[in-house]
């Protein structure tokens, strides 16, 4: 039973748990307090750091008095809740992101300032919580934010790595990585919950037993564990109390240390097993898009999945429902396929432990799981080596087997006969080794599976999932476009626009409800609007420039067009395309007179992004880009005219940064290949326009922006497979102004071009279409330039693009989740818990 305070101590209670008051002499002295107590610094040992450490804890505070508030609630009117399983969470930084949700910057900027800092030099201190790749890690981190505001009972599960995303550095033009140890000096934000653990068992063997009913059952037992220790991670609404939670698992050993073997003098293999254990939440697999099958990361997701179930089944639990009640309690989604054992590890749960039958079990494994998948890529779809699996997981490895007999039979039912269709749709693929296809499980044990975009959700159920629509109807497979959330991506990055935008719509209420946003159109044929909007676009590239400056030394004039092009670097989104392309424009403006050069429109051409360590060709791309650069800089004859720029270590914060300074972003993947695309949505947002292909969110982007607004260009997703086909058949050549780049490159311009022949090797069977694209690639280029000499116009296709952007809020996707999938609805945390 719960402790509970004693009647005379129930005042006392209520009164010293308030959240504090916000007025300037409380928070000075909740920062003094936290960096003498807290920190045990003095005013004579102050650094920045410090300030920011201080302030953190102070905001830190707030948060967990509303979480507090929130998660009573949550108890006591224990409604359905969701749970968003994903193992990556590009959260980013939080000190400036929670003083705006709290509604709290001004409070502190004035009580900080009167104690001799700046909020914004704080805010500089803290490094990112890098938690992700890339899109998927920073869509889940967009959908808490979303997930807060709109005051849904919901959390996060992920893992606490030690080792965020790599940090990137540049050395003599190639990308060389370092650890991203970012709790170097500890994390205020997150709160170690060491009494909420669990054990995990990895290996051991399968028993065969009969139960006192007579049942044949089985029992895995043996082997080793590992326990699982909970970090929360507090995520506060925009202007709501709402404060939710991402819980992030950290392993540690179950035993402490092996004494035996220690007094046998045997130190190195008493703490191997420590060391084992500590080492599984360790790193974050760098690869974005693509599959590596290394044993720890199946163990980081068997880890990760075994100690949420164990934690959602134990707060289920508490309310002594039948199991029959969990879907209508519970609902779990899937980010991609990285967390799919949880659905094998439900069934084992439920029939191994909780005695029921196969049947029951699986009726409920089915109506509490949905699965978003993220790609079509067959190199990033998962699938596990049967053998690694039947080693680490040996039960799991029985229920696979054993839920693709009953899939297949019911297949063959509907089926009679057809061999092929079973040898595709089964979840092992045969072989030596057998695989197990992860996605086809997350499929058939989720009541829904989606897509990111309208065009990805259709070749979602036309490629990977063709048979599985025939099967199951196409009811099950359903699309949630992707989105952004508006607070840190344009309220806390853009702080200019937002305020602009809020004084023409009188209040901040946009910021929860983006639709509103469609009321800035009627502005945009107005000058002075013009004018001011693209005052705020000039100031934000001035600010990008000194960042450009500080961190590579080169010098931008904010007039030149702001060209940018971030994001992991994969051949797929065509980086070397543009790369290119800016070759050639530099050949041109080389063979131009000065009266043509007069005509010119400056640009600048930022790149960003990391590779994955392991990708040759992508990390071949940088050292083509850092190697055009240092050409292209250097020259006095184009440097008014172009300049080209790699900024290194591309993270959350550059992207606020950058994003918010871009006229033109490029999106330029091969038609059909990237899902969705979030940063186009981001870019809009802030006032840039896209050129981009027929692919992804691209293609709403321009239903939403109209096409005068955007720059499309490149082959359909229809036309892909022929062409394809055709250039590999029949002898094209290669298009003309790309064989002129190729030479351009060969001809030592930017350095020994034999560094890069593996990279134009590539072009030879051109699987991504480079050749057939790069003609009306450069066309668009032309297209945009002429767009740009017009100014007024320009703007006027600006801001009809970003207030045209209402449905790229995360709070719509958030929305259609929960009203179509998960089934949930708001649950504000009212005023007697707060
Ligand atoms: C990305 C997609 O490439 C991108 O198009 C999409 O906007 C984003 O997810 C969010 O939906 C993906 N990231 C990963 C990362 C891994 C595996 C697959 C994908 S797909 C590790």
């Amino acid at each position: 039973p719960a402790w509970a305070p004693p009647a005379a101590a129930e005042q006392i209670w209520n009164e010293f748990s308030k959240e504090e008051s916000t007025d300037e002499a409380t928070i000075q002295k909740s920062f003094i307090r936290h960096a003498t107590k807290t920190l045990a610094r003095s005013s004579y040992n102050m650094d920045q750091f410090a300030a920011y450490q201080a302030t953190a804890h102070s905001v830190r505070d707030h948060l967990i008095d509303r979480w507090n508030a929130t998660q009573h609630c949550h108890s006591v009117k224990d409604p359905k809740r969701v749970y968003y399983m994903s193992l990556e969470f590009l959260i980013g930084r939080t000190l400036d992101n929670a003083l705006l949700n709290l509604n709290l910057k001004d409070h502190y900027k004035r009580a900080i300032g009167g104690i001799g800092f700046t909020i914004e030099d704080l805010v500089d201190e803290e490094v990112d919580a890098a938690l992700g790749n890339g899109g998927l890690g920073r869509l889940a981190a967009c959908f808490m934010d979303s997930l807060a505001t709109l005051d849904y009972p919901a959390w996060g599960y992920g893992i606490r790595y030690e080792y965020g995303i790599f940090q990137q550095k540049l050395v003599d033009g190639y990308q060389t990585e370092y650890p991203d140890y970012w709790l170097t000096f500890g994390n205020p934000w997150e709160i170690q919950r060491l009494d909420v653990s669990y054990d995990v068992r990895f290996r051991g063997y399968v028993e065969k037993y009969v139960d006192v009913s007579g049942q044949t059952r089985y029992r895995w037992e043996g082997g080793e564990k590992v326990v699982a220790v909970a970090n929360d991670y507090p995520i506060p609404g925009f202007q709501t109390k709402n404060c939710i939670n991402i819980r992030l698992w950290s392993s540690k050993p179950k035993k402490e240390f092996d004494f035996a073997s220690f007094n046998e003098g045997n130190y190195d293999k008493s703490v191997e097993e420590q060391k084992a254990a500590e080492n599984i939440t360790s790193v974050l697999y760098p690869n974005d898009n693509h599959m590596v099958g290394k044993v720890l990361r199946l163990k980081q997701q068997y880890f990760f999945v075994s100690a949420t179930l164990q934690d959602i089944i134990r707060r289920f639990k508490k309310t002594s429902r039948p199991w029959s009640e969990f879907p209508q309690q519970v609902s779990i989604q899937l980010n991609d396929t990285h967390p799919t054992l949880s659905i094998v590890e439900l069934q084992r749960i439920l029939i191994d432990e909780e005695g029921l039958t196969w049947d029951e079990a699986w009726d409920i494994v089915t109506h509490t799981y949905s699965y978003t998948n993220h790609t079509v890529l067959p190199e990033a779809l998962e699938k596990w080596a049967v053998p690694l699996i039947s080693d680490l997981l040996p039960r799991h490895m029985m229920i696979i087997f054993e839920l693709n007999l009953y899939f297949l039979q019911r297949v063959e039912k509907l089926f009679p006969g057809d061999r092929d269709r079973l040898r595709r749709m089964s979840v092992i693929e045969e072989g030596h080794p057998q695989y197990v296809r992860m996605a086809h499980l997350a499929a058939i044990g989720s009541h829904h599976v989606n897509g990111v975009a309208e065009l990805h959700s259709e070749l979602v159920k036309t490629t990977i999932f063709a048979d599985f629509v025939e099967f199951f109807g196409k009811e099950k497979f359903v699309n949630v476009t992707n989105g952004v959330t508006p607070r840190r991506w344009l309220h806390q990055a853009n702080p200019g626009l937002s305020t602009l935008i809020s004084e023409k719509l009188g209040g901040t209420a946009w910021l929860k409800d983006l639709s509103q946003l469609d009321k800035i159109k009627a502005f945009a044929d107005d000058v002075g609007f013009q004018n001011r909007f693209m005052d705020i676009k000039y100031k934000n590239k001035i600010r990008l420039a000194e960042y450009v400056k500080d961190v590579t030394g080169v010098t931008l004039s904010p007039d030149a067009l702001f060209d940018v092009q971030c994001k992991r670097l994969h051949e797929y989104k065509r980086q070397h395309m543009n790369i290119f392309g800016v070759i050639h424009r530099y050949e041109k403006l080389k063979s131009m007179s000065k009266a043509e050069l007069e005509k010119v429109v400056p640009r600048v051409v930022i790149f960003a992004g990391k590779a994955a360590p392991g990708y040759y060709t992508a990390k071949l791309i940088i050292k083509l880009i850092t190697s055009v650069a240092n050409v292209v800089n250097a020259d006095p004859q184009t440097s008014e005219y172009l300049k080209l720029i790699f900024i290194p270590n591309y993270n959350v914060s550059v992207a606020e940064i950058l994003i918010p300074a871009s006229d033109l972003s490029q999106h330029i993947s091969t038609a059909g290949t990237e899902a969705s695309g979030t940063s186009n949505m981001k870019f809009v947002l802030n006032g840039g326009l896209i050129l981009g292909t027929v692919d992804g969110a691209n293609i709403e982007i321009g239903e939403e922006v109209g096409k005068d607004n955007i720059f499309f260009f490149g082959a359909l997703t229809a036309e892909v497979e022929d062409i394809r086909h055709h250039q590999m058949y029949h002898n094209v050549a290669m298009d003309a102004k790309l064989q002129g780049v190729i030479k351009s490159i060969q001809s030592g311009r930017y350095g020994d071009s034999v560094i890069f022949e593996p990279l134009l090797g590539t072009l030879r069977s051109d699987y991504y279409l480079l050749s057939k694209d790069f003609t009306p690639y450069l066309e668009a280029m032309e297209r945009v330039d002429a767009a740009f000499k017009n100014k007024s116009a320009w703007a006027k296709k600006c801001i009809t693009a970003a207030a045209s952007m209402g449905k790229f809020s995360s709070d719509r996707s958030i929305q259609d989740y929960a009203k179509r999938i998960w089934k949930i609805t708001p649950v504000p945390t009212t005023e007697e818990f707060a």
